[in-house]
Parts: structure tokens; sequence; C-alpha cells
């Protein structure tokens, strides 16, 4: 892909938080609890499922060799071709350069990272996302101005080092309640609990590792699927 087609790749501002809106299942990339070790194909097989939001996100693991700037590069510049592809939005975790730099349509960020309006000067009218796990930092992602906010650990997850202990659905009824922002819930999310998760008023999931980690990702997401539309009955 040519520096003059990517500029292109984004969605309009409208139609990628439609899209978002309507998001049932994010999907999240972590190449080391992938089941293939390979994110490229990860984020096909979750296009394949149908899943219209992915975040590209690599974390480095210790004793483990980081990858390059220039290899995430790389990476996020195909997974952008392919999501652009499919209709789909891609987010970038973390790096609000990284993802300007490959036309993402956001940036996903986490309360040690630049604040919403920090990043809105590097991003632009891109999505942002905000981790949040307590009131107090579901309000601010929504008065900062925030696309829409992460809600969780509500279980224990051994996917994202130095998060906090599970909130529950605790935090998840009172954001249910009070934020008027799309809301994704996460952390420690599977199969078997997502049902009870969507009975709680999530209308949108993350499972990192349930879905990565599965066999068959086409499968897995459509077995969540069956688990929200049971829950919200
Ligand atoms: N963010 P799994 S929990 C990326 O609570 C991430 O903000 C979280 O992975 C948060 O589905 C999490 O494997 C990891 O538990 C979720």
């Amino acid at each position: 892909m040519s520096w003059g087609d990517m500029a292109r790749s984004r969605m309009p501002r409208t139609q990628a938080l439609e899209v978002l809106r309507s998001c049932d299942v994010y999907g999240i990339t972590d190449r080391w609890l992938s089941r293939s070790h390979d994110t490229v194909a990860d984020v096909r097989a979750m296009m394949a499922a149908g899943i219209r939001v992915v975040q590209y996100r690599d974390k480095p693991r210790p004793n483990e060799t980081e990858q390059t700037e220039r290899e995430r590069w790389k990476t996020a510049l195909e997974l952008r071709r392919i999501t652009a592809e499919a209709n789909a939005l891609l987010i970038v975790d973390d790096d609000a350069a990284l993802a300007v730099a490959v036309d993402a349509d956001g940036v996903h960020v986490g309360q040690d990272n630049l604040p919403v309006g920090a990043v809105r000067h590097v991003v632009g009218d891109r999505i942002v996302g905000v981790s949040t796990h307590a009131p107090e930092q579901g309000l601010a992602a929504m008065a900062d101005g925030a696309d829409y906010a992460g809600v969780g650990p509500l279980f224990a997850t051994h996917t994202k080092a130095n998060v906090c202990a599970p909130v529950g659905l605790e935090y998840l009824d009172w954001v249910v309640a009070h934020l008027t922002i799309p809301f994704v819930a996460i952390g420690g999310v599977k199969e078997h609990n997502v049902a009870e998760v969507a009975a709680h008023g999530a209308r949108c999931v993350c499972l990192v590792s349930d879905v990565v980690g599965a066999e068959d990702i086409p499968a897995k997401v459509a077995a969540i699927r069956e688990q929200l539309a049971a829950g919200q009955r």
C-alpha cells in the first residue's frame, strides 16, 4: 500500500462512530496469547468472523525480545490494509503517533498514558478510547471527550500486566446507569460469563485470551454472539 492509498483508509468520523456504537464483539490482538502467534492471521480471522472493531495491542513481555517500532509499524500497516478492506475500524493501543502514521481510525489509552485532550492534539478527530476502572475515571473519560470507554477488569485476568484488581459487575452496573458514551466490557470475560455480562447491560464485550487463543476464531465469535443474545433476552 502506498502512502497515498493509506491516507484514504480511515473512515469518516460519523461513520466510524456508527460502527463503534453497533459493535458487539471488540477484538484485541495479543501475540503472546495467540494460538497462531500471528497477529495478522488473527485479525484476518476476526474479519472473517464479522468483527468490525479491532485494537492492535502489542505489549512487551519480560525476558522476551521487544518488537522494534519499525516492526510494529509494518504489522499495523498490514492490519490497516486488512481492516479497511473489511470496512472495519483499526484502533491502535497506547501509541498515538503510530495510529496517525498508519491512518488508523483511532487510538486507545490507559490511565497512565496521555490524557484524552492531549491525545486529541495528536490524533485530531480520530476515535479516542480510554480504559476506566472506577466511576470517577468513567466520568472523566466522558467529560474529556473520549469516544468510548473500556470498563474493567470485570473478572480476574492475567492478560494485562499491572491492571487493578477486578472491579466486578458493580462498576459495569454503574456505567450502564451513568455513561452516555459507548463502552466495552473487558477483563476476564469468557464465553461462559458473556451472558451474565450482557444481562448486566453490556452490549459490547472484549475477550482477549478467549478469542486469540481459540482454535477457530470465527466459531468462537459466533458462540460469544449466541451468549450475548442469551443474556440480553
Ligand atoms: N484491559 P482477557 S483488562 C486489555 O480492565 C485489557 O482495562 C483491561 O484480557 C482493563 O480477556 C484487559 O484475556 C485484558 O482477560 C483482558
